[in-house]
């Protein structure tokens, strides 16, 4: 079909995506990242380019980014941009229920999930963000956090071990009253990576941030009020440059805190082979389809009774279902 014969709609899009291409051939469209989004508003930042964020809309009103995105932006004038395109991801982190998913971040190089024992962490919320980590192909450590709080801490202290046994690294620290401990504690893990902190509310991620990065909170209060929250607990997501003088070339992310993580997106199989220790065990079950749960012959079911891997989190994910994604 010639191209003028096209429907209108078509040729405009098709124009509109030669204008794309050679607008960033030419120069005139930015690299930036994602560094904070409410629904169909972004805050987007160019590397390198040493100015504030820019609020940026989507072409088209895409909503399906979030933060730690990399786009394509068309700039207007010095504190605006649309959006044009999204990069490919090389990591994708998400939650969902039966009904929508949430896209928590893109691209992050680890995750950070912040407990602590003071309100006590729940152990059920931890296992599914850790099932969602090793399912995206993230490396987790454990934040250990109001270490200060001696009694509270070791209280947990059983589980910390579970999980170090696991594999897992376990980073303590108490980021409210020991700043300069917290930022020496985390140098080395912080650097050379973007990390997203995860936990549910009250678990000191802003605390952390605040800590990690010193204008973080006048940051956060600017946006809160514009947005006329006016509360203390974190309602968006936001991606911080760490400072060179607490890390070398390294991003975090402060996100919401959380009280239900679906997993509504994984299979079965995908959330077995995100227990580390099941991996050993798969394929000695009697059955070939074993779902672990009541089958005679379970080998994972008669490890955890035998006490050779965690009976905890054993009994955990047999109850994922029941919970509900
Ligand atoms: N004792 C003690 N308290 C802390 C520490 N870190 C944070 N807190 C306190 O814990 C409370 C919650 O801290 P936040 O940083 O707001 O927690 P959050 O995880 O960001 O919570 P949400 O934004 O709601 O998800 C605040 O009252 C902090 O002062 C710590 O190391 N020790
Ligand atoms: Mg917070």
């Amino acid at each position: 079909m010639p191209s003028s014969a096209a429907p209108a709609t078509e040729r405009g899009a098709r124009a509109r995506r030669n204008g794309q291409r050679d607008a960033l051939a030419a120069g005139a469209l930015d690299i930036a990242i994602v560094a904070a989004s409410f629904g169909r508003l972004f805050y987007v930042r160019t590397p390198g380019r040493n100015a504030p964020d820019r609020v940026a809309v989507t072409r088209g009103k895409r909503t399906d980014l979030c933060v730690g995105d990399e786009v394509e932006i068309a700039p207007i004038g010095e504190d605006q941009a649309v959006i044009e395109t999204l990069r490919p991801r090389r990591t994708l982190l998400q939650r969902s229920d039966r009904w929508r998913s949430k896209l928590l971040a893109a691209n992050v190089d680890q995750i950070g999930v912040v407990i602590a024992g003071e309100p006590p962490f729940s152990e059920p919320l931890l296992l599914r963000v850790l099932i969602a980590a090793e399912a995206a192909g993230i490396a987790v450590a454990l934040i250990v956090n109001k270490c200060d709080r001696s009694e509270a801490t070791a209280a947990i202290r059983p589980r910390i071990d579970a999980y170090r046994a696991l594999g897992y690294p376990v980073l303590e620290i108490s980021a409210g009253p020991a700043p300069q401990e917290t930022r020496a504690a985390l140098h080395d893990w912080l650097s050379s990576r973007t990390t997203l902190l995860l936990g549910q509310s009250g678990m000191g991620k802003s605390t952390l941030v605040n800590t990690l990065v010193p204008d973080a909170e006048l940051r956060t209060q600017a946006i809160s009020q514009v947005l006329s929250s006016g509360k203390h607990t974190t309602t968006f997501s936001r991606l911080f440059d760490v400072p060179a003088e607490v890390a070398d070339d390294a991003r975090i992310i402060d996100t919401p805190g959380f009280q239900t993580f679906g997993l509504a997106h994984l299979s079965d199989s995908q959330r077995v082979h995100a227990m580390r220790e099941f991996v050993p065990l798969l394929g000695q079950c009697r059955f070939y389809n074993c779902s672990h749960r009541d089958e005679p012959g379970c080998a994972i079911r008669e490890a955890a009774q035998a006490g050779r891997i965690d009976e905890l989190r054993y009994r955990l994910f047999t109850r994922l279902e029941a919970d509900g994604d």
